[in-house]
């Protein structure tokens, strides 16, 4: 279900003043404590990944194709070492296609078996097994050569919150069975489900819930990672996360802007953007002043339901 952000339920760290220094002259994209979020769940789930890993023949890693270099997991080689690895470029239908193909080329030419896809309609699957087969065909080699032919692939889901794990699945196991949902944190442990099979041969897979790591020292990759809905809101200063946003958008998506938002001046600081957006629509606190917390929420949930267009965040 979708979330209706609420005064004083997500956070309200940005207006009341606690959190954020505020600059003579209005709030700007200057002030804010770093970006984390690695509570207790992930440092657990990361351990189980870690002990899950002995069990599996491969991965597949999702990554959001708005920024697929920030929602990789630096950590996750180290974990999977020689196993086979298949990267799905999820959620295509919100990334700019040229942008996506040209990441898709790259990463294939590191030597990765790599998908585009859009796990919401099933778009780009119909390559998956495919793809398990020939990324697996030394493993079923190696079994078929121990006299277990038939032995169970397996594979572990992985990758940060949100990114389309469970949704993945479920497309693939053809019924809605592990929970998805438009926020991060949703999967809270790991659950086998079973795909059929390939050439005979019964196909396993693991859903994991979405772990981040312990320090996101690029603040920089932290920030899109927060504008992809993979950080918890409920952590951060939402106002000052719009801002930064839209001082991105200021940068070659301001026709979007003007247009989403009938605005005439796109210009100027990112924080009086955010209050003409929100006067805009109508976002008015009882006294009559502009609720850009209101409007901050709706801008990032505009982004990031792809109400602003098809938008990447990085270029390979
Ligand atoms: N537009 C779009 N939305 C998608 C796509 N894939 C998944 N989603 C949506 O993204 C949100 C997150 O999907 P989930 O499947 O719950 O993601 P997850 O990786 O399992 O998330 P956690 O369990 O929280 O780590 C849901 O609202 C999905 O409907 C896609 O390809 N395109
Ligand atoms: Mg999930």
């Amino acid at each position: 279900m979708k979330r209706k952000p609420e005064r004083g339920g997500r956070n309200t760290a940005a207006t009341d003043g606690r959190n954020t220094a505020i600059p003579e002259g209005g709030r700007n994209t200057a002030a804010a404590p770093p970006l984390q979020w690695f509570p207790g769940h992930m440092a657990k789930t990361r351990r189980l990944m870690q002990e899950h890993l002995s069990l599996v023949d491969g991965v597949v890693e999702l990554r959001d194709a708005r920024a697929p270099e920030s929602s990789a997991n630096p950590e996750l080689p180290k974990w999977t070492g020689e196993k086979p690895r298949i990267l799905l470029l999820n959620k295509r239908d919100l990334a700019e296609a040229d942008a996506t193909r040209a990441w898709a080329q790259r990463l294939r030419a590191q030597g990765a078996h790599v998908l585009i896809c859009d796990c919401k309609t099933g778009k780009g699957l119909q390559d998956f097994l495919p793809t398990v087969k020939k990324a697996l065909a030394p493993v079923i080699e190696k079994n078929a050569s121990k006299g277990m032919p038939g032995k169970p692939l397996r594979l572990m889901v992985v990758g940060i919150p949100n990114t389309g794990k469970s949704s993945f699945i479920n497309r693939m196991a053809k019924q809605s069975k592990a929970a998805a949902a438009d926020r991060p944190g949703v999967t809270r442990r790991l659950t086998w489900f079973s795909l059929g099979k390939i050439n005979g041969i019964p196909l396993e897979l693991l859903d994991t819930p979405g772990v981040l790591w312990p320090k996101l020292e690029d603040q920089a990759a932290a920030q899109r990672l927060a504008f992809l809905g993979s950080i918890r809101d409920e952590v951060m200063d939402t106002e000052h996360l719009a801002c930064l946003l839209l001082r991105f958008l200021q940068e070659g998506y301001t026709d979007r802007l003007r247009e989403r938002y009938t605005l005439t001046d796109t210009g100027g600081e990112p924080y009086n953007l955010l209050a003409a957006i929100g006067k805009g629509r109508g976002m008015l606190l009882p006294g009559g002043e502009t609720d850009t917390l209101r409007a901050a929420n709706a801008l990032l949930d505009d982004f990031r339901g792809g109400k602003l267009g098809s938008i990447t965040l990085e270029r390979a």
